[in-house]
């Protein structure tokens, strides 16, 4: 009984020492497994497209210009947390005299800075929450969005 114990703990010490080895093994997980989904399409009859102009209509056509002028990496009259909400057209204007790239988080824009040019940043809010704009290299953040639902 006891031998048996021994064997089986070397046993499987022995299999760990061959899982840390090459790990490199073709997986064989390309089973092909192409199922043909044929899906018998009736004829769509017709259907009634009724458009709702209602919730999906951004309150304001045009987009809220937010500028936010960057002085030695940082944001000239501190960081502004402009209120938006969902759906909203925003640009989103950065002015920087330093600086690789400006990047909303959470929306993942990347934009090259080019010091002294103005870069824009155009996009409709769709996402709520709270997204830092930030400057990269030298790092800072510039502004906070804050998208109402
Ligand atoms: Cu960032």
């Amino acid at each position: 009984m006891r031998r048996i114990l021994v064997i089986a703990v070397a046993a499987s010490a022995l299999a760990l020492a061959g899982c840390g080895g090459d790990a490199e093994t073709a997986s064989p997980d390309a089973t092909a497994t192409e199922t043909e989904t044929t899906t018998a399409t009736t004829p769509a009859e017709t259907a009634p497209t009724v458009t709702t102009p209602a919730e999906t209509t951004p309150p304001n056509p045009k987009p809220t210009t937010i500028v936010i002028v960057v002085d030695q990496g940082r944001p000239r009259g501190g960081i502004k947390r402009p209120e938006l909400d969902k759906g909203e057209k925003v640009v989103l204007v950065v002015r920087a005299d330093a600086g690789e790239d400006v990047h909303l988080h959470g929306y993942d824009i990347e934009k090259p800075v080019t010091p002294g040019k103005p870069v824009r940043i155009p996009l409709t809010v769709d996402l709520p929450g709270r997204f830092e704009l930030e400057l990269h290299h030298p790092d800072s953040v510039l502004a906070v969005l804050e998208v109402r639902p």
